[in-house]
Order: structure tokens, then C-alpha cells, then sequence
């Protein structure tokens, strides 16, 4: 858990009763919740948040506010979690919408997080090589990267679970944002006009306005949190060698399982780089800011 998150809410958010009409958007950190939580409140009938607006505040986290502080919510109570769905408050009455990232992708953006949020961590001087053996080993908030993925995804089938990934969201907002309206019941009111509003308004040109509406602000020199939203920015960070293990990890640890199929273009990628077809970069390179 981060630091700054209360022990309480932790625990007393296992404990959770999911209620009827409660839509849970299910990430590990990093994968795509901010995106997948304004699509969720906009297609819900939420108006665009202005400036001096929290989502955290329609919208909270479980392990941070506990289980008082969603009961606590009008419903449909919206609500983010960073929990494996073996701990999460998991029932029949609850929809919920689970989006993964790519683990190149993520792991390049959790590190940027990590050295931005001050306040929960004491890695604002922390080196990409390091964090990189955190994620690998699983010691990083919310656990281990795949172990997350597989408990989700072996509940994609399951009539109130709506699975999707960034690079799917990225490729295609609008599809997604339709099926995202389907999968909450909203047909009747999802015209193209409506999609093209809600797509509109949680793209990443509206989304990187206003920050201080989806996290604290960062010191001076940091990115920001809403930092370059694409696919492939590891590219540019993960040294051959980082890739190769990754890639290594991605394929034993989702073996048999049907993750391993999730990313076959940006599999294909990394093979080439692994294999020292070019692309890598130098895992020595100072940490460039992307902001
Ligand atoms: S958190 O802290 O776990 O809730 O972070 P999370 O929201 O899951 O992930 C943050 C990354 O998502 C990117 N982002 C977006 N990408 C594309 N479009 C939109 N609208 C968007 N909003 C947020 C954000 O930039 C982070 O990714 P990186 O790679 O760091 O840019």
C-alpha cells in the first residue's frame, strides 16, 4: 500500500459488501483507472469536472476512504480499486470494468509516478533500473504485476465483468466507451453523438487540463500525472536486456492462461528488441521527464 494510505481504510475496504447498481473500476496502478473512471462517471450522467474538482471525490478509492466512505456514496456508488480480485469485494450484485496495460508500458509509468508522489514514496531521486527490480520481483504497492492480471482475468467470462486493456482504449475510444455504455445498461442513450461527447471529453488533451481534478500536484520538474498516455513509451527506457526479462516474465507467468495473447504487437516488438534488432535504448540514460 502506498504510504500515505490509511491501514484502515485498507482493511475495513476488504470488508466491502458490494451493493446492487456499485460499478468498481478494477486496475493494477498504472494501467489506465483515471481514463476508464471519467468514461465510467461521464457515461453515467457526470458533468465534465472543472477545475478545483476531485474525481476522488465521486469516485474514491476503496483502500483509501474504507468501507464507510463508500456506503457512504449515493448511488450507483462508482468506485477504484487497485485490489487483486481475490481481495477485492467481489459479488454478483457489483459490475465491474478491469483494464491492464501492457507491463512495459506500466512499469515505465509507475516508475514516473513513484518518483512524482512525494508523498507517498521516498523515490523522487530514484533511478529506472532500480524500480525496474521492484516491479519484477512483485515489491511495489499492490503486489505483483501478473499475479493481479490472472486473478482478473479469470473472471473475463462472468456476466458483470467488463475486461479491456489501454492499448484497446488507445486504438479505439470510441468502440470502447460504446461497449463500456453497453456493458452498464445505457443503449438506449448511447448515440454516436454521446459516445463522441464522452470521447471528447476524456481524451488526453481534456484529461491533461486541470490535473489537480485526478491527483495532487507534483513538485516543480516532475511530470505530471496525466504525463504522455501512449503505447510504446518503454521504448525509449527499458534497456534489451530489461525487455527480454520482461518479456520472459510476461510469457511464463501468463502461460495457459490467455493473458499471454493480450499484447501480440507489442510482444512482437519486444522480441525484436530483445533479440537486438534495435530500438532498446541504454538503461544508463538519464531519466527524461516526458511532461
Ligand atoms: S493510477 O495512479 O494507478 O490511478 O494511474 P492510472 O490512471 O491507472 O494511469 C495513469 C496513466 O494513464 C495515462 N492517461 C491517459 N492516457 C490516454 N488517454 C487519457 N485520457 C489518459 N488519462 C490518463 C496517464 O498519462 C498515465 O500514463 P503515462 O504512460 O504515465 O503517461
Amino acid at each position: 500500500m502506498p504510504l500515505g494510505f490509511p491501514p484502515e481504510g485498507f482493511v475495513s475496504g476488504m470488508a466491502y459488501e458490494p451493493r446492487p447498481g456499485d460499478v468498481f473500476v478494477a486496475t493494477y496502478p498504472k494501467c489506465g483507472t483515471t481514463w476508464m473512471q471519467y468514461v465510467v462517471y461521464l457515461l453515467l450522467g457526470g458533468q465534465p469536472l472543472a477545475g478545483g474538482r476531485l474525481l476522488g471525490d465521486v469516485f474514491p478509492h476503496l483502500e483509501e476512504v474504507g468501507r464507510e466512505g463508500i456506503a457512504a456514496l449515493p448511488p450507483p456508488r462508482l468506485i477504484k480499486t487497485h485490489l487483486p480480485r481475490t481481495m477485492a469485494p467481489f459479488g454478483e450484485v457489483a459490475r465491474y470494468i478491469y483494464v491492464v496495460r501492457n507491463p512495459f508500458d506500466c512499469v515505465v509509468s509507475f516508475f514516473h509516478h513513484t518518483r512524482g508522489f512525494v508523498k507517498h514514496y521516498d523515490f523522487a531521486e530514484g533511478r529506472f533500473d532500480d524500480f525496474f527490480e521492484c516491479f519484477i520481483a512483485g515489491e511495489v504497492d499492490f503486489g505483483d504485476y501478473f499475479e493481479h492480471l490472472l486473478t482478473w482475468y479469470a473472471v473475463i467470462e462472468a456476466d458483470n465483468v467488463f475486461f479491456t486493456t489501454y492499448e484497446r482504449m488507445k486504438q479505439d475510444p470510441e468502440g470502447t466507451i460504446a461497449a463500456v455504455g453497453a456493458f452498464l445498461g445505457l443503449t438506449g442513450e448511447m448515440g454516436p453523438e454521446r459516445v463522441a461527447q464522452v470521447a471528447e471529453e476524456s481524451g488526453f488533451d481534456r484529461m491533461r487540463r486541470n490535473q489537480d481534478r485526478w491527483a495532487s500536484r507534483r513538485p516543480e520538474g516532475m511530470p505530471p500525472f496525466v504525463r504522455k498516455g501512449i503505447v510504446g513509451d518503454w521504448k525509449s527506457q527499458l534497456s534489451a536486456g530489461q525487455v527480454r526479462r520482461l518479456l520472459d516474465a510476461l510469457q511464463t507467468r501468463t502461460r495457459g492462461s490467455g493473458a499471454s495473447d493480450l499484447w501480440p504487437d507489442v510482444v512482437a516488438e519486444a522480441r525484436a528488441v530483445a533479440a537486438g534488432a534495435g530500438g532498446a535504448t541504454n538503461a544508463e540514460a538519464p531519466v527524461r521527464d516526458g511532461a
